[in-house]
């Protein structure tokens, strides 16, 4: 028997769970007290089940995504398991709707399951897979919109657990409220840990110009969605004018979205989602743009794919840490000293605790 006639896809099965947050995370722009996600599983002739988790971030989208992806099988049943070779189909049958929304994040739970099932039928890692190899990648923990104790609490606990950056979630009525977080974490973590801060795309780029001449002195690593994401000729106007790098990346659609960033030059540094950058083969395109013009790049949620995918970037810079998923994970990403191990993960390191997607069923 070949290996194409074995490595072929069988079927798509979909489930949405509900995983309960122990704390609400609070942005500026939104709280999260949930995590809306759909798991997909693919299974090749041969049995390998390939996964992937995508983030609804509302449950009211979380029908909806599931049953997209759902209707994604009769396109792929059959087919070669080639995720970059899909994935040109899939954009091209989606050219006229659009692969943005809903659409660009079900065309993402494909690609990432079927890289995941690929690396899984190698019997490797999918950093192995792709040529590259596990090295430690340096992780900072998530702060969220917690005001001066809370963020400072919330830093200690990190710092404690051995993280060398933190990042908080500001955007608060005044500069003033931002600085008094900021200095309520650099008094609980010590000068050695970097401080982020993310305003979450709350101000506008007149405001933020004037809020970055107060942050400038503050010895931040950077300043995260000062404006709207797909303002890159606001974010191109704050970056000007901030003596603190700008990081931006998470919400952009596709990587002809950080394209027109690049272009702009809408941020010093950047951070694609996994999911909304459209899955490994979108990351691959990233991290090739970034290389060609030397821009850090970090990612966006999603730890254990993010981890091995910046294990492949050539200009990989921080990765974002949060353990929100973890209840549903059978191996969650293990952070050891503040560093990101993705030695010993098969595949893109994502599979489920089965009783707890029972458990958190939607
Ligand atoms: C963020 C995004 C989505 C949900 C919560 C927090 C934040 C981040 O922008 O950078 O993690
Ligand atoms: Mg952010």
């Amino acid at each position: 028997m070949t290996h194409d006639s074995t490595f072929r896809i069988r079927s798509v099965q979909v489930r949405a769970v509900r995983v309960p947050m122990e704390h609400p995370h609070q942005t500026a722009g939104g709280t999260v007290s949930e995590s809306p996600l759909v798991l997909t599983d693919i299974t090749t002739e041969d049995g390998t089940v390939g996964h992937s988790v995508v983030f609804t971030y509302t449950a009211a989208a979380l029908k909806p995504t599931a049953d997209l992806i759902r209707n994604l099988e009769p396109l792929i049943k059959g087919s070669l398991l080639a995720p970059a070779e899909i994935e040109q189909t899939l954009s091209r049958r989606f050219r006229l709707l659009g692969t943005q929304g809903l659409v660009g994040i079900a065309l993402s739970a494909i690609d990432m399951a079927l890289w995941d099932a690929l690396a899984r039928s190698h019997g490797v890692p999918l950093v192995r897979l792709l040529g590259g190899a596990a090295k430690p990648i340096p992780a900072y923990g998530a702060v969220g919109y917690d005001g001066v104790e809370g963020s400072a609490r919330v830093a200690e606990d990190w710092v404690k657990r051995g993280f060398t950056g933190i990042k908080a979630k500001i955007g608060y009525a005044t500069v003033q409220e931002d600085v008094a977080v900021i200095r309520a974490m650099r008094n609980a973590a010590g000068n050695a840990v970097a401080i982020m801060v993310d305003y979450n795309q709350c101000l506008t780029p007149v405001e933020a110009v004037q809020r970055l001449r107060v942050l400038d002195e503050e010895g931040l690593t950077w300043v995260e969605e000062p404006t709207l994401a797909h303002d890159y000729a606001g974010h191109a106007h704050v970056a000007r004018e901030a003596k603190t790098p700008i990081q931006c990346g998470e919400n952009w659609w596709g990587t002809l979205d950080m394209q027109h960033a690049i272009d702009a030059q809408a941020s010093d540094f950047m951070m694609p989602d996994v999911m909304k950058i459209g899955g490994v083969t979108g990351w691959m395109r990233a991290a090739a743009l970034a290389h060609a013009r030397s821009i850090r790049l970090s990612n966006h949620l999603w730890p254990e794919i993010s981890a091995q995918l910046l294990c492949l970037t050539p200009t990989a810079h921080w990765l974002e840490y949060a353990d929100w998923w973890n209840p549903i994970m059978s191996e969650p990403l293990e952070i050891t000293k503040g560093m990101a191990n993705v030695g010993g993960a098969m595949g893109t390191g994502v599979a489920w605790n089965e009783k707890a997607v029972e458990r958190f069923s939607a």
